[in-house]
């Protein structure tokens, strides 16, 4: 009887592992039956905005962490799909840091014409997940709110995709019961309008920090103040935004810093990172891990050790994205279809060690970056995905490293060259600090957001 395989989440990772069965069809393989089960009404994970915080209007928990105007943190030439490049979506070279629009569209494009959809169930949760040691299934328990009817179903193999940036860590400070102002989480800023002109306090130094008060400076907050429990961000900040040691505490009005500074402040975003949270999986099932580049239990950062019918995508701290979940999505197909023999449980588990070994060797983002580059190969090396210049990846992470270092309100306006068609990236029209509009329209248009003088 043909397998049946459950994909959960139709982000960039469940999405990568559509495309990587639908290419080994066309290829003339016969491939499992898949269903693949998403919380949301649309695909695209967190690519697909979404204004509502808290809850969705199915009752359930908002996926979504993204916020208006976020454009791409990184050079889009780092998370290229090996086949389907820019250019061939877009019919044109465009810039290296996209908006998140244009970074959707790009991701729909390649499943669209894969033509993978009718696969995924939308408005569907997975709620429940039990596997059966006799029948050596999974029974999967999902809430189709289309219809208001909750069903169950069994599959041979399960894939988890369900993101790993989405359900915030929310730690408490002292004073905040009563503070008088806002306090929210990064995973509900929406739009950097709100604080416009006020003095905004950013808790956290990695990269939601850095990008949710660069948004805030972009669009008019008075005043930043950023601070950290490790180390500084350490870039050199316009003069309204001052970087200091942790919070103590606050009052109704003001945060008290550990170098004994204070500050009257209006507002208070937690920028204290996310949960790996999987509500809907059993003890036996579920990886526990913080955010890193090599959770354990998880061979070739993929395969649940334990019961590998049960496989993760995308788990890791993300140097590469999207090349990285093809990467991992196209390995793991090739073990469902028996392609991909696997070791003991054993040597499996040895071999995680070894890469967590060597993780906790890693101390500079170079070395990170190369590391996560060093294991995409080693993936794709074993099967069909188109190989890339993962050298030249991480020459463009080292280019985008010094350019943030030199300016970090200008590095987005640096181009690059595409490792996948060798194309240079033109120069967007407008510098990024003046370009307000973040339409995919605005984005791809030749039209400059900056007035001429006279
Ligand atoms: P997600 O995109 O999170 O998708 C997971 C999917 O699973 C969602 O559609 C969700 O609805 C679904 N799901 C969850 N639970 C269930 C359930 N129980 N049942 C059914 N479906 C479920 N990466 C970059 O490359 N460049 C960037 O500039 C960048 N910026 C980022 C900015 C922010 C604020 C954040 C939070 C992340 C950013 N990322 C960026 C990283 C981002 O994690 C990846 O680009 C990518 O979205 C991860 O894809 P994913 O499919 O693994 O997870
Ligand atoms: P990260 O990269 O996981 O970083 C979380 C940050 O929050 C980090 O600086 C932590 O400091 C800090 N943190 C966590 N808990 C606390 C407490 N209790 N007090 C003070 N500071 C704390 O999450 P991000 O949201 O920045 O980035 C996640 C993704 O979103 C990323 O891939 C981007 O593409 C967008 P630490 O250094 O551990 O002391």
């Amino acid at each position: 009887m043909t397998k049946r395989i459950a994909i959960i989440g139709a982000g960039p990772s469940g999405l990568a592992q559509l495309r990587a069965f639908q290419s080994a069809q066309a290829k003339g393989a016969d491939i499992p039956d898949i269903v693949c089960f998403e919380k949301q009404s649309d695909w695209g994970g967190l690519w697909n905005y979404t204004w509502r915080t808290g809850l969705d209007e199915n009752g359930e928990p908002v996926h979504g962490s993204m916020y208006r105007y976020l454009w791409s943190n990184g050079p889009k030439e780092c998370l290229e799909f090996a086949d389907y490049s820019f250019e061939e979506h877009f019919g044109k070279a465009i810039a290296s840091y996209p908006p998140r629009e244009v970074l959707w569209d790009y991701i729909k494009g390649r499943v669209e014409k894969a033509g993978v959809r009718d696969y995924i169930r939308f408005n569907t949760p997975v709620r429940d997940v039990v596997f059966n040691d006799e029948t050596a299934t999974f029974s999967i328990t999902v809430h189709d709110h289309n219809t208001d009817e909750v069903y169950t179903e069994e599959f041979d193999y399960l894939i988890c995709a369900s993101g790993h940036f989405s359900t915030p860590r929310v730690p408490e400070f002292e004073g905040f019961q009563k503070f008088g102002g806002r306090i929210l989480h990064a995973h509900d800023f929406r739009d950097a309008l709100e604080f416009k002109d006020k003095t905004v306090l950013l808790i956290g130094s990695s990269y939601s920090a850095e990008d949710v008060g660069s948004q805030c400076y972009k669009y008019g907050a008075k005043k930043l103040i950023s601070c950290y429990r490790t180390n500084p961000m350490g870039f050199k900040w316009p003069d309204n935004w001052e970087e200091k040691p942790n919070l103590l505490r606050v009052d109704t009005d003001t945060a008290y810093f550990a170098d004994g500074s204070s500050n009257k402040i209006d507002a208070i975003i937690l920028c204290t990172g996310y949960l790996h949270h999987f509500p809907f999986l059993p003890e036996a099932l579920r990886l526990k891990t913080d955010n890193r580049l090599w959770p354990l239990d998880l061979y070739k950062g993929v395969v649940w050790e334990d019961n590998p019918q049960m496989f993760y995508l995308g788990m890791q701290d993300q140097w590469y994205t999207f090349n990285m979940f093809d990467a991992q999505a196209w390995y793991v197909r090739d073990i469902i279809m028996g392609r991909i023999p696997l070791p003991s449980k054993e040597d499996m588990t040895a071999n995680s060690m070894e890469w967590r070994e060597r993780e906790l060797r890693q101390e500079t983002a170079e070395e990170m970056f190369t590391f996560q580059g060093d294991y995409i190969l080693e993936l794709i090396e074993a099967t069909d995905y188109p190989t890339f210049d993962i050298e030249g990846v991480r020459q463009t992470f080292l280019e985008w490293k010094h350019h943030k270092k030199e300016n970090i309100m200008t590095f987005r306006d640096h181009s690059y060259r595409s490792l996948m068609t060798g194309t240079m990236s033109p120069p967007h029209h407008t510098p990024w600090i003046d370009a307000l509009d973040d339409s995919l329209e605005a984005y791809l248009s030749d039209t400059s957001e900056v007035k001429k003088a006279g």
